[in-house]
């Protein structure tokens, strides 16, 4: 039974857990209202809760700009692993947050790329 339990864990790591998109376009004009909204699950789709974020960064690489960066900063919303991404967009098209976080219960760091949209 004990040696059991230790297997699970062993196999158990940071892509057991994934940041995926709430919404996948904002829109420039009202981004400070309406911002993206990005959960973190488990394999099995349920939002985490006890998540740390470590690491974030946003940038443009999907149409071409990695170097074109913007501050974002990440908000725990009012559900367990959801948060809001506040962030100054300045300029439309596709739009890249890194992630980098800790999760209660799991040594190895969880990483997640979101691509989304910035509409006028
Ligand atoms: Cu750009």
């Amino acid at each position: 039974m004990f040696l059991a339990v230790l297997g699970g864990q062993a196999r158990a790591g940071g892509a057991d857990f994934s940041f995926v998109p709430v919404t996948t376009q904002v829109s420039m004009a009202t981004a400070a209202q309406k911002p993206i909204e990005i959960k973190c699950v488990d394999r099995t789709g349920k939002p985490v809760s006890g998540v740390t974020i470590t690491r974030v960064r946003l940038d443009m690489a999907p149409d071409g700009m990695a170097q074109h960066t913007a501050a974002a900063r990440l908000t725990p919303a009012d559900s367990p692993g959801l948060y809001r991404v506040d962030a100054q967009y300045t300029m439309t098209g596709r739009w890249q947050l890194s992630l980098a976080a800790k999760v209660d219960g799991e040594i190895e760091t969880v990483t997640g790329k979101i691509v989304f949209e910035v509409a006028p």
